[in-house]
């Protein structure tokens, strides 16, 4: 019998990379989308894939809807990668993020709970629990005290500690993953990376001529989103339920990333990028570099994309785009 995955946040990046890669290894796919009016576009990660998917429309604020869709699935698996991700924008709908991302994690644990306890539950954690604590050796882990600075990096540190709860209180299979940063061509534009990668393709072909940026100086572990799916899986298929640290032990400042960029295509960053106060967020997490040393070591687990790499496709499908 194939084993069963319920995915939340399927039509997402990170979604579609783990769709794609339970699929391949012969999974039966479940995933959670919600309704929208403009039906255009929203499932465009994974209209490739999309006869070999069972979606169901539903909300993670919808305790109903994800309590009957996982009594009647049974999943063996449940990802939870549902979430309003934009750390800025949290700031904007501080709310509307701990209802999705906290509330949304304890609707499907105790969905979890009460109608499927078989389940396995992975919570997709993030490196901005920890805000600005860093380890005297310059590297975030699982001991590393968690101090969010963002409504964002709340919400998760709450789904983090109840994924925790669960786990020990009710002897659940529930693991969380905390994830550095992790990109695609697949990544929202309004993320740095693809922000980054997109608009200097457009001044390359003089569709624009400047880039607003915030903050330069910030430092984040950039991994690929398709080697992070990976470690998922091995995460919720490992002995015993724990948690784990996903990164790539290396870390760049914007302003790396932007010089790496232009000059891929033959332009020097400092004669487009303006700084714009409204990019800048209300407290800022400087620097994060993570120790994922455990994950590497029991499971041989490691990046097959290096940071240029993983730039560099992002370049390609940007041009042949908008060529
Ligand atoms: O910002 C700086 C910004 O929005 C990265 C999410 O997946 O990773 C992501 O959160 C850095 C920050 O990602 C702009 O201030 C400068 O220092 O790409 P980002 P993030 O906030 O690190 C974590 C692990 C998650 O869990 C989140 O869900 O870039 N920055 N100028 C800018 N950032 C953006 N977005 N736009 C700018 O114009």
């Amino acid at each position: 019998m194939n084993k069963i995955a319920f995915i939340t946040g399927i039509s997402g990046q990170d979604g579609s990379y783990l769709a794609e890669h339970l699929l391949d290894l012969g999974y039966e796919i479940h995933g959670l989308i919600r309704r929208q009016s403009l039906t255009e576009r929203q499932t465009e990660r994974i209209d490739h894939i999309d006869h070999k998917l069972n979606l169901h429309y539903g909300d993670m604020t919808d305790e109903h809807c994800l309590y009957k869709i996982i009594q009647e699935v049974q999943p063996d698996e449940i990802y939870n990668l549902a979430a309003m991700s934009h750390v800025k924008v949290s700031f904007d709908m501080p709310a509307f993020t701990i209802k999705t991302n906290s509330l949304g994690t304890l609707n499907i644990l105790e969905a979890i709970r009460n109608s499927s306890p078989q389940s396995k539950f992975y919570q997709a954690s993030s490196s901005e629990m920890f805000g600005n604590n860093i380890d005297n050796d310059g590297f975030q882990r699982l001991s590393t005290p968690m101090n969010p600075v963002s409504p964002y990096g709340s919400s998760k540190l709450m789904s983090y500690n109840l994924t925790k709860q669960y786990r020990t209180g009710y002897k659940l299979y529930a693991c969380n993953g905390i994830l550095f940063n992790h990109e695609s061509p697949r990544r929202g534009t309004t993320f740095v990376t693809n922000k980054v990668v997109k608009t200097a393709v457009e001044i390359k072909y003089g569709i624009k001529n400047v880039l607003k940026l915030g903050n330069l100086d910030s430092h984040r572990d950039w991994g690929h989103s398709y080697d992070y799916v990976r470690a998922m899986h091995l995460i919720l298929n490992y002995e015993t339920p724990r948690d784990w640290v996903v990164s790539t032990g290396e870390t760049k400042s914007v302003r790396n990333l932007c010089e790496y960029t232009f000059n891929q295509m033959g332009m020097n960053y400092n004669d487009y990028i303006i700084q714009d106060e409204k990019y800048f967020r209300k407290e800022e997490v400087n620097y994060l570099r993570g120790d994922s040393t455990e994950i590497r070591e029991i499971f041989g687990w490691k990046p097959k994309y290096t940071f240029n790499a993983m730039i560099d496709e992002m370049i390609d499908f940007w041009q042949s785009k908008l060529k």
